[in-house]
């Protein structure tokens, strides 16, 4: 039978958020670690444990079909592969930062200057693209040390919560890129792969779905209903029931995480009470 071969993160940032989609989208793997395949329980696919550095090559190879990746490495390592899915993890941007008591005056500071970096390509290409001749200066780990100890006058390096440049002495003043974590895949798969790689990414989508919405009960006096269906459309139109007490309705729907507190507001200015917000497990639209 046919088989999709999928690459993860051995070990690191990606490792638990990757296994753990893995899981949501119903895929067991045996336990213990520390080896370089894994056979998946109950969908045809082999995992592989890899560097996250090595992933682009290998599905760029056919090494593997597809690989859960950093938007940055994919972009950084320049092979031609398909984004299948954002997978809404190991968020990230990859900045020039400087020293936090110089000026900075815009892009053009850079102009001259030498820039330490894992990122070299990303680089040369925002240099490029911004008119900016500075030198590039490539090392692998550790980036941000390089202007306290005299090695480049800025960096470009990752960023999430901005402690370590902080801690480095460094302001973050440009973002380059902005990365999540992504599913990849093989431009030149074959047709049964294809099926597979559809399968998996369908299922992909419906666990993210349930991610970011809630499912929401709340109990409204009947002439408050019509309102409040306008504040919780839901995915097709709310479910609207009889309660035992006369006069009152429960009113079930869906409700998107990112609007959350202002809808709660808003039921709540509308009458609504008794309001329930239960995690969804899958979403199948
Ligand atoms: O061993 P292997 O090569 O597989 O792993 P790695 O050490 O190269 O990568 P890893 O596990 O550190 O990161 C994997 C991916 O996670 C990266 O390629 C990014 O896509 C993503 N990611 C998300 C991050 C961060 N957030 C992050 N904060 N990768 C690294 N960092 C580091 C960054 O290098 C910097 O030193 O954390 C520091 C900054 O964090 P803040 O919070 O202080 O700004
Ligand atoms: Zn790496």
């Amino acid at each position: 039978m046919e088989k999709l071969k999928i690459a993860i993160q051995k070990a690191g940032r990606l490792f638990d958020k990757s296994i753990e989609l893995l899981k949501d989208c119903g895929i067991r793997l045996p336990n213990g670690t520390g080896k370089l395949l894994a056979v998946a329980e109950d969908f045809p696919l082999d995992i592989l444990f890899l560097r996250d550095d090595d992933i682009p090559e290998y599905v760029a190879d056919g090494v593997a079909d597809a690989g859960i990746v950093g938007e940055n490495v994919v972009a950084e390592k320049g092979y031609n592969l398909e984004i299948i899915e954002h997978l809404g993890f190991a968020r990230c941007r990859l900045s020039l930062a400087m020293p936090k008591n110089i000026d900075y005056f815009g892009t053009q500071y850079f102009n001259g200057k030498k820039i330490a970096t894992s990122y070299p390509n990303i680089l040369r290409k925002y240099l490029e693209d911004n008119n900016i001749k500075a030198e590039v200066h490539e090392i692998h780990g550790s980036v941000e040390i390089a202007p306290g100890i005299g090695l480049a006058d800025g960096i470009l390096d990752i960023v999430s919560s901005g402690s370590t440049l902080i801690s480095n002495g460094l302001k973050e003043v440009e973002v380059v890129f902005n990365s999540e974590a992504v599913l990849v895949a093989n431009k030149e798969l074959k047709q049964s792969k294809i099926s597979l790689l559809e399968k998996l990414a369908f299922r992909i989508r419906a666990v993210q779905k349930s991610r970011n919405n809630k499912y929401i009960l709340l109990n409204a006096p009947d002439e408050k209903v019509p309102e409040i269906i306008k504040i919780i459309p839901g995915m097709k139109s709310p479910t609207v029931m009889p309660l035992a007490e006369k006069g009152w309705s429960s009113v079930h729907s869906v409700l998107n995480e990112n609007r959350f507190w202002d809808v709660i507001d808003k039921l709540k200015a509308s009458g609504a009470q008794g309001i329930l917000v239960i995690p969804i497990e899958k979403m199948i639209l």
